[in-house]
């Protein structure tokens, strides 16, 4: 009998971390409803899947990375005040990374790992989104764009992210910190705990105050300014002005098709790449002149 029942107690021992961190792995248990959106009866969703698509300035994908990402209460306590979080804080990727995003909730509610700011024209309202109630695990793939950016990743279900369900993923250099990032930046309003309610009311309404009195104050700099500029309407319409308007005029529907859907730091990159390879068909046709001309005149120089 004993045996049998050190047995049973050694295979439970086993069984207990097994059964605690029960995750439900939803990958392969997806329906593909295009777009890049995918979902299963059991609550697993992914939106803005993209593992092939090109984002435009992305000649290739510059690297294949894989993260897990896992997302809970528990990660909130190291951060006093926030109830969830994600067990990372701040993403770092090179442009035009393929990113394979495995994402685990271990709470036993819905979490989202939620992308924003991504070129609309290949991720649906510019977003990347994996979601699940958890606990269980969902896996999505997308290729980042080209350039330096900061993006948002966050819980979009209501108050997962002011309580503390917020990350940042830098692009190259990124462009910036986001605030209110659980041990990365600050909060944008911070809580005061020193001063007492009606302190803090009475703060409040003289910054309001404070506003109030600065708007007239800076309004004659500004009439100066407008009134200068009104003095000079000369010139407004010079003839650079017109071709200028003329050029513009011809070329915008050629432009509007060719940079549709994408971003304004997109088109920039574009045109860069676009005058600087002018510049160099320029040189070009310089060089192949100077040579002409050099071959030309060491053909004349024997016959002197
Ligand atoms: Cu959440």
């Amino acid at each position: 009998m004993m045996p049998l029942l050190s047995l049973i107690a050694l295979a439970w021992l086993f069984a207990t971390p097994a059964i605690a961190v029960e995750i439900v792995d939803h990958d392969g248990m997806l329906m593909d409803h295009g777009d890049g959106h995918l979902m299963n009866m059991a609550g697993g969703m992914v939106m803005g899947q993209n593992s092939d698509i090109l984002p435009g300035g992305c000649d290739k994908i510059s690297e294949t990375q894989e993260i897990t990402v896992h997302a809970g209460h528990r990660y909130a306590e190291k951060f006093p005040g926030r109830m969830f979080a994600f067990d990372t804080q701040e993403f770092n990727f090179k442009p035009c990374t393929k990113l394979t995003v495995h994402f685990i909730n271990e709470d036993k509610i819905r979490h989202q790992w939620m992308m924003h700011g991504l070129p609309k024209y290949l991720y649906p309202k510019g977003m990347f989104h994996l979601e699940i109630t958890g606990p269980a695990k969902i896996s999505g793939t997308l290729i980042l764009p080209p350039g330096d950016k900061t993006y948002l990743v966050h819980c979009d279900i209501a108050q997962h992210m002011e309580k503390g369900m917020k990350a940042q993923l830098k692009v190259g250099k990124g462009d910036g910190d986001l605030p209110s990032i659980p041990g990365v930046t600050a909060f944008v309003q911070a809580d005061d705990y020193e001063a007492s309610l009606p302190q803090l009311i009475a703060a409040a309404e003289a910054r309001e105050k404070e506003l109030a009195t600065a708007q007239p104050s800076s309004d004659p700099t500004q009439n100066t300014a407008a009134s200068t500029k009104a003095k000079q309407p000369d010139g407004f319409f010079s003839g650079t002005t017109v071709i200028g308007l003329a050029l513009g005029l011809l070329i915008a529907p050629f432009l509007a098709k060719k940079f549709k859907g994408m971003t304004f730091s997109e088109v920039l990159a574009y045109v860069f790449e676009a005058v600087g390879s002018g510049i160099r068909f320029m040189a070009g046709l310089v060089t192949d002149l100077i040579k002409i001309i050099a071959n030309k005149k060491n053909k004349t120089l024997p016959e002197n």
